[in-house]
Order: structure tokens, then sequence, then C-alpha cells
């Protein structure tokens, strides 16, 4: 039989054990030995019927005061040992943020597309638009519609690359059936460009390549001829190249503009020789080309150019061979990302 005085000891007993518990495999064997079926606190309770009634209220008090105070004890250590539990589990999977991670190469556009790019905008910031048009065109556009008469030497096979074997059908050899295509579509006022790539049989040499990037620039508007040209293309090369690099304009002939120019600048070539480089071509809009898409060409004048875009990136970068830029050799390429 037990007494009030056993509960105490039991209580005193199980509540040392619980406390000396250090892992949750020690606690829940505690929980076992001091609140399970067979403990002596679960003994004792059952005990309790079978005491002479005035015993019973006093030891059920103290039977109480023990199981509370067990699990209370149970409770408050149980909830340190997952402290603990936790905080060792924190310092062991710290992570040190202060080691440098793994690198992983991020792609970055090719130098002619960013100098594309920066070209756009500063079309874009004087209030053109941008156009695009295929790159295999028909005969009408690359040509006739740009004032190209049957016989002159860039409709040769020699000159350009024909899808069919025929004359009719061709990989653009310029930009500039994109000036066509959007003067068919709209009607005056236009400021446009239309960059892009073209394709000639031209030799593979420093400053050539067969596949190229242009970039068209087309203006219609009222009054406009060759002091807009020149105005819009100073502007262009010192905002792209700054105020130092120096530039000149030569006379030229295309088919389809007159009086038309070329644009060179200053460069050092493979050799190391400052020479002379052409960036562009150029021109007054002739009038059969503004009338063959239907504009009266007494009210509607303008001015056109194309860029050569890989040769822009050459010069901005100091690349003294055009080939470089299409090795897909990314030591050389990764200088620019
Ligand atoms: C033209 O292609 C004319 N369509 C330009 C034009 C447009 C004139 C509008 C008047 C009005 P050209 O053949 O000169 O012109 O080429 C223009 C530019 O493209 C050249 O100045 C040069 O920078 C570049 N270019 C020409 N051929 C190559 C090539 N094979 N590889 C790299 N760049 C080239």
């Amino acid at each position: 039989m037990s007494s009030a005085g056993d509960l105490q000891e039991i209580e005193r007993q199980a509540v040392a054990a619980i406390a000396a518990a250090a892992t949750p495999d020690d606690i829940e064997a505690a929980r076992v030995a001091h609140t399970g079926r067979k403990s002596p606190l679960a003994e004792a309770l059952a005990g309790i019927g079978s005491l002479p009634p005035e015993q019973r209220g006093e030891v059920g008090k103290a039977g109480n005061t023990a199981r509370k105070a067990i699990e209370s004890a149970l409770e408050e250590r149980t909830t340190a040992i997952q402290a603990q539990a936790l905080a060792s589990r924190l310092d062991e999977e710290r992570v040190d943020i202060t080691l440098p991670g793994d690198r992983r190469d991020v792609g970055a556009l090719h130098p002619i597309m960013q100098v594309r790019r920066e070209i756009e905008d500063i079309f874009l910031g004087m209030g053109y638009a941008i156009a695009d048009g295929p790159e295999v065109e028909t005969d009408h556009h690359n040509f006739t519609a740009l004032n190209t008469p049957e016989g002159h030497p860039a409709r040769s096979m020699s000159d350009t690359l024909y899808i069919e074997g025929g004359h009719k059908t061709a990989l653009r050899p310029q930009t500039s059936p994109v000036q066509v295509r959007a003067m068919e579509a709209q009607e005056p006022p236009i400021y446009l460009i239309a960059p892009g790539t073209v394709y000639r049989r031209d030799d593979v040499d420093a400053t050539h390549s067969p596949m190229f990037h242009q970039l068209e620039g087309l203006a219609i508007d009222e009054g406009l001829g060759m002091a807009d040209l020149i105005g819009t293309l100073q502007h262009f090369i010192t905002e792209f190249f700054g105020e130092s690099l120096e530039s000149r304009i030569q006379p030229h002939f295309f088919p389809f503009t007159e009086p038309s120019i070329e644009v060179h600048v200053r460069w050092t070539d493979k050799r190391g020789r400052a020479t002379w480089l052409e960036l562009l071509g150029a021109g007054v809009v002739d009038p059969n080309v503004i009338e063959g898409a239907g504009y009266d060409s007494e009210r509607w004048t303008g001015f056109a150019f194309g860029l050569g875009l890989d040769r822009i990136a050459m010069v901005r970068h100091g690349v003294p061979d055009l080939r470089l830029m299409y090795e897909s050799d990314l030591r050389f390429l990764g200088q620019f990302s």
C-alpha cells in the first residue's frame, strides 16, 4: 500500500531521472519508465482504490501532484532536448556564405549584335522606327525598284547569290530592298532603319565576309536633302564613336541615290598602317525610286544610307580582322561580354 510519502518519493526519483535524460532516446525511456503502465506511479495510483476511504483523499492528492510534476518535468526536458538537437544540427549544417560559389558562364550578345542595338538606340532617339524585311528577296525589291538596270554588275551571278540558278530570287546583297518594301506599304513621311543580314559572293579577307550585316536608313519627307543626310550621319558618328574619330566623305555612285557618297573613318589596318576604312554608303534618294513607289517626287524627297555593322564593330573595338568575329572563339568573344 502506498502512502503520500511514497508518492513524493516516486515523484522525486522520476523528476531526477528525467532531468538526467540527455538525448531523445533517454527521454523516451524515462517517459515509459515513469509514466508507463508498469511504472511505480501507475502502480501506486492503481492501489489507491484499495486504501481505507479516509486515506484515499490524501494519497489521491499526492498521486495527482506527483503525476502533474512528472508530466511537466517530461515536457520541459523534451523541449530542452529538442532545442539542443536543433541548435547542434544548425551548427553542423552551417553554410559558409563567404565561400565563393561555383561560377557559371553567362552568355552575352555577340559584339556585332551589341553594336546593332546601340545604333538602333541612337536612331530611335532621332525618331526613326525599326523595319524588317526578308533575307530571300525578289529581283524587283533587290534591284528593279532600286533603279538598278539590267546588266548592272551587282545583278550578276558573280556578285549575288541566287536561289534557283535563275536571275529572279536571291539572298539580298544589301538591306536596301527594305526601303522599297516600306515605301510600298506606307505613305510619307517615313523615318526608318532596317538592320539585318546580307549575302554577297565576296571573297573573304580582313574587311570582307560573304555574310555580313548592314543597317539601312531611309528618310522621306518634304524638303529633305544632302545637308540633312550629312548632319544625320555626323550626329550618328559622334554619338557612337565620340568626337575624336576622324571621318571623311567622298563622292560615290549608287543606282538608287543621286548624288551618292561614302563615309570613311580613320583606322589602323592588320599591318598596323593608319589608313581609311569605308563604313557606309549613302545619298539622296533618286526621284525614279520615289516615283516607282507611287509618291510625287516634286513634293517628297529624302535620303538613304547603308552602314556596315561588322566594320563598325571592328572600328569600335580596334579589331584588325573581320574574320575574328565569325570564328566563334570564346577567347575572342569573351572580351566583349
Ligand atoms: C550598299 O550596300 C548600299 N546598299 C548602301 C546604300 C544604302 C547606299 C542606301 C545608298 C543608300 P556598299 O556595297 O558600299 O553599299 O556596302 C555598304 C557597307 O557595307 C560598306 O560601306 C561596308 O561597310 C559594308 N560591306 C560591304 N561589303 C562588305 C563585306 N563583304 N563584308 C563586310 N562588310 C561589307
